[in-house]
């Protein structure tokens, strides 16, 4: 049976080319960011890349496909609908299979941008172990998918609303490389320093893409994920975040968030608490990631 993928023109055409390729994730857009800023940075993150030399594909279950690079106005419809499903390896064949509308997290983006040959994707972070996982077991399949689908993600490291050691040595068990761009340290997303060391460095995109490359000369299964510290001028120091961070999950407890809300609410309530702050911040470091990518995607065509 023929896949259910529907290309973009823009797409379409760098395949037939061969020219490089940049898969984006649309739950980012959906449940990370609030309207109208989530399809503005979409949009922009879009132009970067194009304007670095690749195309962008924005990926996105709608009307029984997965699309692979969005048209503006299916990209406008995503941002303002409220009732968007957010989509992982668990629901992804069920949404496409009854014509849901859907987005997809990091896992589902992986394992729609390896159906398409798409070896590289920007995001802003990834999912992890959450805090408490030894009591709710939440942890996210980001981490599962990473082990299995042969895909680059490159992130601004992971989000300090996860416990950051617990998810590096999930990482590690499953045998996913994490690679620092730049720098020994993990970096923390809003952040450029965690405390923690970072398994692996590497200073250029052609190590990245060499490491890659090996990976299936092997026959090692799974991806990889590029850690991409935050630029300077953009970060907000863990210090200030770690106040807010604690209130969110506290609020989260409360209330009695679980599984799948988890993520969006506290990342909703940290751009409330932080006055936006955080969500200027996390725009600059999905751009910085983006330009990352692209060199990724270049340096795998060379
Ligand atoms: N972390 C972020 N921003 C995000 C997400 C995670 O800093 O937008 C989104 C991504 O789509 C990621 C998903 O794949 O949340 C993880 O959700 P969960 O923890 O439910 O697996
Ligand atoms: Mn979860």
């Amino acid at each position: 049976m023929k896949l259910p993928l529907s290309f973009s023109p823009e797409v379409m055409a760098a395949m037939a080319a061969d020219t490089p390729i940049v898969a984006l994730e649309s739950t980012i857009i959906t449940h990370g960011m609030p309207y109208p800023q989530n399809v503005e940075t979409a949009r922009m993150i879009e132009a970067e890349i194009r304007s670095q030399g690749a195309s962008p594909a924005t990926i996105a279950i709608m009307g029984g496909s997965i699309h692979i690079g969005l048209s503006d106005e299916r990209l406008e419809e995503l941002a303002q609908s409220t009732d968007v499903l957010k989509l992982s390896r668990a629901d992804l064949a069920f949404a496409v299979a009854n014509g849901k509308t859907g987005a997809t997290t990091v896992a589902a983006t992986m394992i729609c941008a390896h159906l398409a040959g798409i070896k590289v994707f920007a995001t802003g972070g990834i999912g992890g172990v959450h805090r408490g996982a030894e009591q709710t077991f939440d942890i996210s399949a980001d981490l599962e998918e990473l082990a299995k689908t042969p895909v680059i993600v490159v992130g601004a490291g992971a989000k300090a609303i996860l416990d950051l050691p617990k998810t590096l040595e999930i990482l590690e068990t499953r045998g996913v490389p994490v690679v620092t761009y730049q720098q020994d340290e993990f970096p923390a997303f809003w952040s450029r320093s965690s405390g923690l060391q970072s398994p692996l460095r590497a200073d250029t995109a052609e190590e990245i893409a060499a490491a890659y490359v090996m990976r299936e000369t092997l026959g090692l299964e799974g991806g990889m994920f590029v850690a991409n510290p935050v630029p300077s001028a953009d970060e907000i120091p863990n210090a200030e975040m770690a106040p807010v961070i604690d209130q969110a999950i506290d609020e989260a407890r409360v209330q009695g968030v679980a599984a799948k809300s988890v993520t969006p609410f506290l990342l909703q309530r940290i751009y409330e608490l932080t006055e936006g702050r955080s969500l200027k911040c996390n725009i600059a470091l999905v751009k910085n990631n983006a330009q990352l990518a692209t060199k990724i995607a270049k340096a795998l065509k060379s």
